[in-house]
């Protein structure tokens, strides 16, 4: 499969690397340093970076906006399915392939390489990019890093393996970055986004079966100094609380006028409540968008009982192995 991606590469002189909406590292340091590891190899193609970015993580790159396009490659990365792709021309690529690690959940395109047992799309790129010989460097190796640390949450979750170490490994040995400047980049914050959270601390609502949650106004937003995005973001620093099986973050989003859920999980699989709230994502980390905080409330319903059924399948077990 890595070598008909790299025939088809071979085949367009414009190439457009997009990811899905709502910019996380992982998203666009995949595009990013694979953009930049086409750009050395092949100096004569237009290749080009694009969607929205944040000024949250400016520190990662630069993308692009390029004009007018006509017979291009269009290489979609990090996105499971067509409405998420941040690409307005996703309907005049002359060919799509697909480079993700989210479960499947729609064709885009001829050439798919989907592997949903790795934690990160810059872990997949890193073994291609490594396997297919393309150019790196350092600031190359220290993006894909980024996006590796970022979605593996510093390789906390079970998606890290030995060869994500090796990987690591290879990529450190040969061009040598600077770990802290990842560190920077991914984590450095202002103080009122520390000061949000510790209100989002104070004030998460515990359910029965484990949800904890919190509904974030635009007023809240605002007095904070923060937007709907950071604050969303912060779900991450919610993991391991005795109480909690099940966490969710919902923001007012006044700029496209619809309340943005981010959840998380460390049990119950949460991915299938979030696609019937227009969203999705991975079994234990998953975003949605839905029109008021009402529906957040149904939706919190739902985890509840998932987090419920959850409870019940674990204590049989335990039944079992008494
Ligand atoms: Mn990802």
């Amino acid at each position: 499969m890595y070598r008909q991606i790299i025939k088809e590469i071979k085949k367009y002189d414009t190439i457009i690397i997009a990811r899905h909406i709502g910019v996380d590292p992982d998203a666009m340091c995949s595009q990013l340093a694979l953009r930049d590891s086409l750009r050395i190899k092949y100096p004569q193609k237009s290749i080009y970076a694009v969607g929205n970015g944040s000024a949250k993580f400016s520190g990662i790159g630069i993308l692009d906006k390029p004009e007018i396009l006509h017979d291009f490659l269009l290489i979609v990365l990090d996105t499971p399915d067509k409405k998420r792709i941040d690409f307005a021309k996703v309907e005049e690529a002359s060919m799509i392939i697909k480079i993700d690690h989210h479960p499947f959940v729609e064709e885009l395109g001829t050439l798919e390489y989907i592997d949903d047992t790795k934690g990160s799309t810059c872990e997949i790129l890193m073994d291609f990019i490594k396997k297919m010989h393309l150019p790196v460097n350092r600031e190359i190796a220290k993006t894909l890093y980024c996006g590796l640390i970022s979605d593996s949450n510093r390789f906390l979750y079970d998606t890290t393996t030995s060869s994500t170490f090796e990987l690591v490994s290879y990529y450190l040995k040969r061009y040598p970055f600077v770990l802290s400047d990842v560190y920077k980049d991914l984590y450095l914050r202002p103080i009122k986004e520390v000061r949000l959270q510790g209100y989002i601390e104070e004030n998460l609502t515990l359910t029965e079966k484990g949800v904890a949650y919190i509904k974030l106004t635009n007023e809240d937003i605002v007095r904070f100094k923060a937007d709907s995005a950071s604050a969303g973001n912060m779900i991450n620093h919610f993991n391991f609380i005795e109480e909690v099986l099940v966490w969710v973050i919902a923001t007012e989003d006044i700029k496209n006028g619809n309340i943005r859920i981010n959840i998380r999980s460390r049990g119950p699989i949460i991915n299938h409540v979030a696609e019937k709230y227009h969203g999705g994502g991975h079994a234990f980390a998953s975003g949605a968008r839905v029109s008021c905080f009402e529906e957040a409330d149904l939706l919190i319903q739902d985890l509840n009982s998932v987090c419920d059924d959850y409870i019940k399948v674990c204590e049989n077990n335990e039944n079992k192995v008494q």
